[in-house]
């Protein structure tokens, strides 16, 4: 699978796929992440991709042309199954979108700063507009790189046995339940007798039951 990311930011992102999961899918070849300068596709010598809104307001808005110029060229070079604008006026981002984002092959991010882009671009090109919460950033590449993350991972092959993305949270509508590691009882805390049971069934139940808890108990719109 293949992001290109156009963004006035590239070294925001240039750090947050060379590690741990992400970094060994892209060794594997599974996963490829292009960084595209917009300035780069500014209208003048100063580097201009912005302007006053028309209407008046505060704020900048980023420009067509700039923007145009750059998603026309990156189509000509492949057919891209979405191109996604990251927005805090988006759809909200969850679970189910990044299962089916990770079946695709080419994806176009297009991160904004401002007050935005041109709604012309949004009418233009944009496929699918995605908020990563109810709550605002200063851009769009915080918000792709949390795209790339958690859509990289679910791509076939990614992941292996021990890192299975079939127990996270979410991935069967309920949180996860707790975990436990070494040693057995630490500053007066015991691990739950039943995951020393040695017993499959009993500890399947139990961590059925305790998702089921944490998620009535935390989210309880998700049941
Ligand atoms: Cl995708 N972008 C920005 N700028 N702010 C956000 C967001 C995205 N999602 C939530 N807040």
């Amino acid at each position: 699978m293949r992001f290109d990311i156009i963004t006035l930011m590239p070294e925001l992102l240039e750090s947050p796929f060379n590690h741990s999961i992400l970094k060994r899918a892209k060794e594997k070849g599974l996963l490829h992440v292009h960084l595209h300068q917009l300035r780069e596709y500014a209208i003048n010598k100063h580097g201009q991709v912005d302007d006053m809104q028309y209407g008046g307001g505060a704020g900048m808005v980023m420009m067509c042309e700039p923007l145009s110029n750059l998603i026309e060229k990156l189509m000509s070079e492949r057919k891209y199954d979405e191109v996604i604008y990251l927005t805090p006026d988006g759809k909200n981002y969850h679970q189910k979108i990044a299962n089916t984002l990770s079946l695709k092959e080419n994806v176009l991010l297009i991160c904004g700063h401002y007050k935005g882009i041109d709604q012309r671009i949004r009418d233009l090109y944009v496929t699918l507009e995605i908020s990563i919460g109810d709550y605002v950033l200063s851009g769009g590449e915080l918000a792709a790189a949390i795209l790339v993350d958690s859509i990289g991972r679910l791509i076939p092959g990614v992941l292996n046995d021990e890192t299975s993305a079939l127990t996270d949270s979410h991935q069967d509508g309920l949180l996860a339940p707790p975990v436990y590691t070494r040693p057995a009882e630490f500053k007066g805390l015991s691990v739950p007798d039943v995951l020393l049971s040695g017993n499959f069934k009993l500890i399947e139940e139990w961590r059925q039951d305790q998702a089921l808890k944490r998620t009535e108990d935390r989210r309880p719109d998700m049941l």
